[in-house]
């Protein structure tokens, strides 16, 4: 049962790895620094995550269900996979996998088990991953951090790939 909550969640954590990374950057970085000065402060990312739970909870009834959280993790991959140049069955096989994912990832979230992820598990969520970026844990999500992060990262994948 534990190996299953670790493969969850490395799998969460390697769908976000495996979004677009412009130019060689962190995805991460990328994704919360909206003031553009390279790194993710903690002030940064809380907002940045205050606003994508209200964008994602589209019914706006201050919670949010499975379909919510895979509707809108789908509408994200669909303009990834339409700007991709990869074949039609290699998107569709993209697209199953990364679906299924997310739905793996919504059972993680929902850490009391009701089909619904409140916002206190999205936060709680939120502090773990920024926790994880933050390798030298100052509070700030910075390139170096980042990249410091993906090699743990790769390490422990390769690692896991070995047993
Ligand atoms: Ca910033
Ligand atoms: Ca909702
Ligand atoms: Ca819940």
């Amino acid at each position: 049962m534990k190996t299953v909550l670790i493969l969850a969640t490395v799998a969460a954590l390697s769908a976000t790895a495996a979004t677009a990374a412009p130019h060689g950057g962190s995805a991460f970085i990328h994704d919360y620094d909206t003031n553009k000065d390279g790194s993710v402060s903690r002030a940064e990312f809380d907002a940045e995550r205050a606003v994508r739970y209200k964008a994602t909870d589209a019914n706006k009834d201050g919670t949010v269900s499975e379909e919510e959280y895979v509707g809108e993790y789908s509408a994200r991959l669909e303009k990834e996979l339409a700007a991709s140049t990869d074949s039609e069955d290699r998107k569709t096989e993209e697209r199953q996998r990364q679906i299924r994912q997310a739905h793996v990832r919504f059972g993680v979230l929902d850490t009391n088990k009701d089909n619904k992820i409140q916002q206190s598990e999205y936060d709680a969520s939120g502090a773990r991953a920024f926790a994880q970026q933050d390798d030298d844990k100052n509070g700030t999500v910075t390139q170096a951090d980042a990249t410091a992060t993906a090699a743990k990262q790769l390490a422990a994948r390769e690692n896991r790939d070995q047993k």
